[in-house]
């Protein structure tokens, strides 16, 4: 997982014009042959919501959540200290250095719901334009599996308030789309080692999955190395906690929890 591969400059300048881009075959077949046994196993140990579907709301429904796969399990580790990974996410942000914000596990199961549109720095106590987010999907991704939406240039125009994941946030994106002339996009099917990556603010959402079989995707989100906490919203509060090793607004982002994962 140590092999870098250099993006063309267009990967770079697309990101910072749509604030998302698609790093196809980024795993190799062969990794994540060998790495999807111990990330699914690892995520199914890590479940502690054990509700059926029809009990849990949309963002329970969506999917399941398994944190810091690389705290748990070895064999994750390597896959989320890969530098070829982190390097990418250091090309993209333009910075020499990237460290881990967190790693997570979603399944999205048989029949389960959709992703409603959200941005993830809503819940993130980090300073603006530092994050980058690398969504993977361990199977095929067909168009009836939920693939991922973004809103291209979305990421310029920092919150737009639509609180954290939900019916709500789902709601007031869609209005917000539909008033601004930003476009949708998707990266349509998708083949097991395939990334894309999405900036803190970028507006993203996923279908639901309509299929028997499960969908089982890693993100890894990374962070620039020297970037600080800055104070939290009460949204950001639980964020603060946990992810953080402890650090407090003003210091940067560098306890043992947030290792360096390139250079
Ligand atoms: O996998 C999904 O359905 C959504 C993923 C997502 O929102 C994210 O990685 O930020």
């Amino acid at each position: 997982m140590d092999r870098l591969i250099d993006l063309p400059p267009s990967y770079m300048e697309d990101f910072e014009r749509k604030g998302h881009i698609c790093v196809r075959g980024l795993a190799t077949p062969e990794e994540i042959l060998h790495y999807r046994p111990a990330i699914e196993k690892t995520a199914h140990e890590g479940r502690y919501d054990h509700r059926p579907l029809e009990e849990r709301d949309t963002y329970g429904k969506a999917f399941v959540q398994v944190h810091n796969l690389w705290q748990r399990n070895s064999t994750c580790k390597s896959f989320v200290f890969s530098k070829r990974f982190a390097h990418v996410a250091a090309s993209l942000l333009g910075v020499d250095r990237v460290r881990l914000y967190h790693d997570q596990s979603l399944l999205k199961e048989p029949n389960g719901g959709y992703t409603p549109w959200h941005q993830d720095q809503t819940y993130w106590p980090l300073e603006d334009g530092k994050t980058v987010t690398m969504w993977m999907p361990l199977t095929e991704i067909t168009a009836d599996i939920g693939s991922m939406y973004f809103i291209n240039g979305s990421h310029k125009s920092g919150s737009v308030d639509a609180g954290l994941i939900s019916d709500d946030s789902h709601r007031k994106i869609s209005q917000w789309v539909n008033k601004s002339s930003l476009s949708e996009e998707t990266y349509g099917p998708m083949a097991p080692g395939d990334a894309t990556f999405h900036a803190g603010w970028t507006l993203h959402r996923a279908d639901p999955n309509l299929t028997s079989k499960p969908r089982p995707v890693i993100t890894i989100i990374f962070v620039a190395d020297g970037t600080r906490i800055v104070n939290p919203t009460p949204k950001q509060d639980f964020d603060l906690k946990i992810w953080l090793g402890g650090k407090q607004p003003g210091e940067q982002v560098d306890s043992p929890m947030n290792p360096l994962l390139y250079p």
